[in-house]
């Protein structure tokens, strides 16, 4: 009995380490849905997270908080043309009633500040994900290769 508590605790410890394959996760009205990050070289001290955000309801909600194991910090960034060049600036990161929040490059990101190392493609993280009005939900993030335009 011992034994088969072990094995399937191993079993699950396994499943955890495979990054999950882009199912959604839900909460209220809320689905956040194809979440990725761009691989980064070690001396980067940022990377961006992009995922899709569905509102169900009749509310907009707003993500109040992100946290991730791979960064200090993490928060909603907005890519903007300034003439000639590209500037990201804190933006944020509103869901429109019956609508979505889709990130992508050159768009709306989530930002990673301070990673505490280097995101290899193929690696997966979670990433807590707070709504003002949907609560909490934990989306598993995978890596893609550095440059990736979308998930794979
Ligand atoms: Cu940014």
């Amino acid at each position: 009995m011992k034994r088969n508590i072990l094995a399937g605790l191993t079993a699950l410890a396994l499943l955890a380490s495979v990054p999950a394959d882009a199912e959604p996760v839900r909460a209220g009205d809320i689905t956040v849905e194809q979440a990725w990050a761009r691989a980064t070289v070690s001396s980067a001290k940022t990377g961006a997270v992009y995922l899709t955000v569905r509102n169900s309801g009749t509310q907009a909600d707003r993500i109040a908080s992100i946290t991730a194991p791979v960064a200090g910090h993490a928060m909603g960034h907005e890519t903007r043309r300034d003439g000639d060049v590209m500037k990201m600036q804190e933006a944020p990161l509103t869901v429109p009633p019956n609508g979505a929040l889709e990130m992508m490059p050159g768009g709306t990101h989530i930002m990673l500040m301070d990673l505490a190392g280097a995101l290899k493609p193929g690696q997966g993280f979670p990433l807590t994900v707070t709504f003002e009005k949907a609560g909490t939900v934990q989306v598993p993030v995978t890596v893609g290769k550095p440059g990736a335009m979308g998930p794979e």
